[in-house]
């Protein structure tokens, strides 16, 4: 654990984001410890990260930390921290299925799971909302395999498909799909959906901010009167959905909806919650598709739903991104029965990380 002599730490992408990956058991057990060493080999704080392993964006300032779950149901825990960037924090108030798409192989580079021959499933319990996610990936001849052919829109290439099916997400971190207990709400004037299927999100239409929903996350970030909208509708819909003071927390998320342009089912522009996602999280897309399936949210006015069957295809701003979402009646209002998608994550470098000095 001396940082002379380095952590073991791999840095993975998982989907379309970036993070340094460890063993619980190589980090310090005292959460403010393990935090404090973290910020420092990512870099944290400053914009550009230079002295750590952080890219400079909150999608790679991320950090996965896994052990042997103690849990019958599940293989492996997974325990997703968010780091700032020029702001010294870490949370662990969200979850990240981006990431997650890179612990089934995780698990089994580090000898946690043992690999099947041709396919590996790992059952991964997600400390952060307490709900399973099961993985499957190729492992021929009993090693991962990260090549292959899939394209993830806002990655370049292609690579193996990762299988993520979710259990439990509905409400996983705010009590209820819908935690206001309305599909439909107004702050400040405004129609706003709250809605929590892994990821607690605030639908809103673009159009009643005056954009289009179409711009780049660059012209959006550069808006401050949008920004400063946006914080004020993110702290009073956070209250209708119990969540306390989220001044200092990246949950919940803002997403802007706007119709579809590309042959998609609805135009997602999703804010972190300052800077603006380059595409759309995992469990943020199956947020926004289960808000938008919902009867008077907004957004469904908006969509031009997929028949029974085909994928419900997102919208982002670098491309899109396909997700399964299920959902049935329940009690007067209706429940998540379905939720996965494919992702792809490959293994960039293997070794030891060295935190920079205290500052
Ligand atoms: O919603 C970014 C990401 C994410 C989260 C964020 C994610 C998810 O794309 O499951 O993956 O919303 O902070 O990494």
């Amino acid at each position: 654990m001396a940082s002379v002599e380095g952590i073991p730490c791999l840095l993975m992408r998982g989907g379309t984001s970036k993070g340094a990956f460890f063993l619980a058991s190589d980090l310090p057990a005292e959460p403010d410890e393990r935090d404090g060493l973290l910020l420092r080999i990512m870099g944290t704080p400053d914009p550009r990260q230079i002295d750590g392993v952080g890219g400079a964006h909150p999608l790679t300032s991320k950090v996965a930390v896994i052990s042997p779950s103690p849990d019958d149901g599940a293989d492996v825990d997974y325990l997703f921290l968010q780091l700032g960037v020029d702001t010294a924090f870490v949370t662990d108030r969200q979850n990240c299925g981006n990431i997650l798409a890179g612990v089934g192989p995780f698990a089994v580079e580090c000898g946690l799971v043992p690999a099947g021959r041709d396919h590996t499933e790992v059952r991964i319990r997600m400390i952060n909302t307490d709900s399973i996610a099961t993985a499957r990936f190729a492992t021929p001849g009993g090693v991962v395999d990260y090549d292959g052919g899939l394209a993830i829109d806002g990655v370049p290439g292609t690579a193996g498909a990762i299988e993520l099916n979710f259990e439990g997400t509905a409400g996983s971190s705010t009590g209820a799909l819908f935690p206001s207990g309305r599909v439909l709400d107004r702050v400040s004037d405004v129609d706003v959906t709250c809605v929590d299927n892994g990821m607690p999100s605030v639908l809103l239409r673009a159009a009643d901010l005056g954009v289009t929903g179409h711009e780049s996350p660059a012209d959006l970030e550069a808006d401050a009167g949008l920004a400063a909208r946006l914080a004020g509708l993110r702290l009073g819909a956070a209250g209708l959905m119990g969540m306390g003071d989220v001044s200092g927390a990246t949950v919940p998320k803002l997403v802007l909806l706007a119709a579809p342009r590309e042959g998609g089912v609805i135009a997602t522009r999703s804010f972190l919650p300052l800077r603006v996602h380059t595409s759309i999280g995992v469990l943020g897309a199956l947020t926004v598709a289960a808000g938008v399936l919902a009867d008077g949210s907004v957004g469904h006015d908006l969509a031009v739903l997929p028949s029974p069957g085909a994928p419900f295809r997102i919208e982002h701003p670098t491309g899109h991104f396909d997700v399964e979402v299920a959902v049935e009646p329940f009690r007067d209002g209706f429940t998540v029965t379905r939720s996965a998608a494919l992702r792809t994550a490959r293994k960039i470098f293997e070794g030891r990380v060295f935190p920079r000095p205290r500052l």
